[in-house]
């Protein structure tokens, strides 16, 4: 086996975490001399203009009239990837998300034979949570993760709902937890208010700012941002800035105006680069329904900005509620509230909490030990133990 590693990657080019931290860790093997290639439907977000470092290929679906709302993308990206590792030797195909991901890996397998790559599945979240686990996805779900060679998820939290969510005895099947990261560098501790200004330009030197960063999908529990950040601006004015787009944006515009409260709030739609704005906040809300991990919760600590958040899924493996954040139950937005202005009242334990968190995410969260753990499994596959 050569020492150079010939990679594919597969990921949702979205603004979604899964496929942020699919483009990084190819983006972080290109670095270490390994040959990488994407395929996907589009260009990854954060794959822009990186395109020198790896190879894009295109996912693209027939247009022939019959198979118009047909879902063929499945067939056309296991076509994509029998056609690259037909000529090139692939040694992994990395794919993030099970549906469709690692059935369309597992079929290009099926067709390759000989020639076929080791299958790597990372889970992320809903693929385990919400439609892996529909009735109508579970078997073929199942089957996918199954047949993969090595499955790795970001918490131990999903680790576990995939043993039970799916029926697997988890000592027949291992996975792996290798857990987000982030790169901390990039989102370090820079406090500059005069990125929020052009946002709010009358913005008080003291005046708190909170900050949520969605897909703005029902499991992020929009409302509840909107809720917490009222119950706090009751007692003490502050202002909310709302990244990212999704179906519930307009009603959380509306309830704003409801309030009353929408020169105090900035809706900014989809951003490609924020990191400015998070590192000015003063706090991140993250009240989701359900969270495998909550990458957006990590890129917030990892700038020193304390997390307000529901206690589900995996979030508590990344957030000490007491320490750099604090967690409450899911729809109860008065304890949240109450979190964020123990906070923005009280300077000396913020300061505590954004030191806490900083340190944290440099000891637990930074991207080189992620990457050599996610290279550890390609070598192992490759070795055959
Ligand atoms: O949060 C989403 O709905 C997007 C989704 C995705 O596919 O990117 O996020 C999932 O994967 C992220 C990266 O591992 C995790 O940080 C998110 O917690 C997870 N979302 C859910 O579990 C709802």
């Amino acid at each position: 086996m050569s020492d150079r590693l010939n990679l594919a990657i597969t990921c949702f080019p979205t603004f979604g975490g899964s496929g942020m931290v699919a483009t990084e860790i190819g983006l972080a093997m290109a670095d270490r001399g390994h040959r990488v290639h994407f395929i996907a439907r589009d260009l990854p977000v954060r794959l822009h203009g990186m395109t020198r470092k790896v190879v894009f290929h295109e996912v693209a679906e027939s247009d022939y009239p019959a198979l118009a709302h047909s879902g063929t993308y499945p067939l056309a990206l296991a076509s994509k990837m029998i056609e690259v590792a037909s000529y090139e030797p692939l040694d992994i195909l990395h794919v993030h998300y099970a549906v469709p991901h690692a059935t369309a890996a597992w079929m290009a397998r099926e067709v390759l034979g000989d020639k076929a790559p080791r299958i790597v599945t990372t889970l992320h979240g809903t693929d385990t949570t919400l439609v892996g686990i529909d009735p109508t996805y579970l078997p073929i779900t199942r089957f996918s993760i199954l047949r993969s060679d090595a499955v790795t998820t970001p918490s131990a939290f999903l680790r576990r709902a995939t043993w039970e969510g799916f029926g697997i005895p988890p000592e027949t099947f291992p996975i792996d937890v290798i857990p987000n990261f982030v790169d901390t560098d990039c989102y370090a501790p820079i406090r500059d208010r005069a990125h929020l200004r052009q946002l709010f330009s009358d913005l008080g030197d003291d005046e708190p700012v909170l900050l949520h960063v969605s897909n703005f999908r029902p499991v992020k529990r929009i409302g509840d941002v909107v809720s917490v950040f009222a119950g706090v601006h009751r007692e003490r004015p502050c202002r909310l800035v709302m990244i990212g787009d999704g179906p519930e944006r307009s009603p959380a515009e509306r309830r704003v105006r409801e309030l009353g409260l929408e020169d105090r709030v900035a809706f900014l739609g989809k951003q490609e680069r924020f990191v400015e704005l998070l590192a000015a906040a003063d706090v991140f809300l993250l009240p989701s329904e359900q969270e495998s991990f909550g990458l957006a919760a990590l890129e917030a600590l990892s700038c020193g900005i304390p997390v307000v958040a529901s206690d589900v899924g995996g979030i508590p493996e990344q957030i000490e509620h007491g320490v750099w954040g604090y967690l409450a139950p899911v729809g109860d937005v008065e304890a949240m509230a109450r979190h964020v202005l123990s906070l923005v009242r009280d300077p000396e334990r913020w300061r505590l909490f954004s030191r806490n968190a900083r340190q944290h995410v440099l000891e637990r969260f930074q991207l080189a030990p992620a990457i050599d753990r996610y290279e550890a499994i390609y070598r192992r596959l490759l070795a055959g133990t």
